[in-house]
């Protein structure tokens, strides 16, 4: 898949709403200090279990946390204590989480590889993970037993720095942060994957390059987002139902149209419409990247500024783009300093490729 042939990419909409959400933090952290936290707890409980998704718009079988693909956010504040009690609702396999990144000092036990810190937790059991989110970064977590993550069991563990910590480039951004998590999808099974894999007289049998690349868990397969004007001309971000016009008539049934996602890109209440970042003119923004895939090494398109590389600050520095393989993660400043002439109102893509497999 040349990234230039066919981009997946993400739509950066300049929008003349503010967003307060995003932007409120960034003023409040920077002239008022945070008043001092006591150790906090977060408690979690997650059902881990086999869920239908359509990541690109084509059904499969996945595994969801509580019924969701990706998993839950977790944004932790440095030092907090995270307690999450995984449930295994998969049947037929064992299952663990590992929290990529977490130190586990002095919890070792918590750290989620299966035959090396803990036995996989049998179908029907229930384990508890309980350890320190200590050093402020860009994390994520995902399945470590068979090929888990692979069928979907991944999500963010983002950790902000405290108040007394204040990482180094946090006065360079002023419009808040966005977040992109990176993955490479396949339409054959992860089992059949593994076959391949395990073959006995003929190993290392490749189920070839990926479908679709996944941003945030979206994607769309086999281009047909197509271009990028009928993308504008196509989507509308205020429709609240899946089904209008010809669509009514592919799909009659509007509950299975969305379960499924068969309307495609353009329902933004399809599990495959594209991510859309709500971004201001004229601000700096900070964008986390980080990647889970499975053998794709991945290009992200865009002017940016390196500030973290797999939650240790670096010395600034500026590219054109940027490399990301699996299991790295980075913060990286993005401003919005171009002048919004292209199609309806601002809008401005960051396109992700694959540079290439190892
Ligand atoms: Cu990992």
């Amino acid at each position: 898949t040349s990234s230039s042939e066919s981009p997946l990419m993400v739509h950066l909409l300049l929008c003349c709403t503010f967003l307060l959400a995003l932007a409120a933090p960034a003023t409040t952290a920077a002239s008022v200090p945070a008043p001092a936290l006591t150790p906090a707890k977060q408690n979690m409980t997650w059902d881990v279990e086999y869920i239908l998704w359509s990541p690109d718009c084509q059904q499969r079988v996945m595994i969801g946390i509580n019924g969701k693909f990706p998993g839950p956010n977790i944004t932790a504040r440095a030092g907090e204590t995270l307690s999450i009690t995984v449930n295994n609702k998969l049947h037929t396999e064992g299952l663990v989480i590992h929290w990529h990144g977490m130190r586990q000092v002095g919890t070792p036990w918590a750290d989620g590889t299966a035959s090396i810190s803990q036995c996989a937790i049998s179908p029907g059991d229930s384990f508890t993970y309980e350890f320190v989110a200590d050093k402020p970064g860009t994390y994520f977590y995902h399945g470590h037993f068979g090929m888990q993550r692979a069928a979907g069991l991944y999500g963010w563990l983002v950790v902000n720095a405290t108040a007394e910590q204040d990482e180094p480039y946090r006065r360079d951004y002023d419009g808040g942060e966005l977040r992109m998590l990176l993955s490479d999808w396949y339409h054959d099974n992860v089992y059949a994957q593994a076959a391949g894999l395990e073959q006995k007289y003929d190993h290392f049998q490749w189920v070839g390059e990926p479908q679709t690349i996944l941003i945030n868990g979206r994607g769309q397969y086999d281009c047909m987002l197509g271009a990028v004007t009928r993308f504008h001309r196509g989507i509308d971000r205020r429709a609240r139902t899946c089904v209008r016009g010809k669509e009514a008539k592919l799909c009659g049934d509007e509950e299975r149209c969305l379960r499924r996602s068969e309307c495609g890109p353009y329902c933004p209440q399809s599990q495959c419409a594209p991510v859309v970042f709500d971004v201001e003119p004229g601000r700096t923004y900070r964008l986390r990247i980080a990647s889970t895939t499975s053998l794709s090494a991945l290009n992200v398109q865009h002017d940016l500024t390196v500030v973290e590389a797999d939650g240790n600050p670096v010395e600034p520095f500026t590219v054109p783009d940027i490399d990301i393989y699996s299991g790295e993660s980075y913060s990286v400043l993005l401003t919005t300093n171009h002048t919004p002439t292209f199609y309806r109102s601002g809008s401005f893509w960051i396109s992700v490729g694959v540079r290439g497999r190892p």
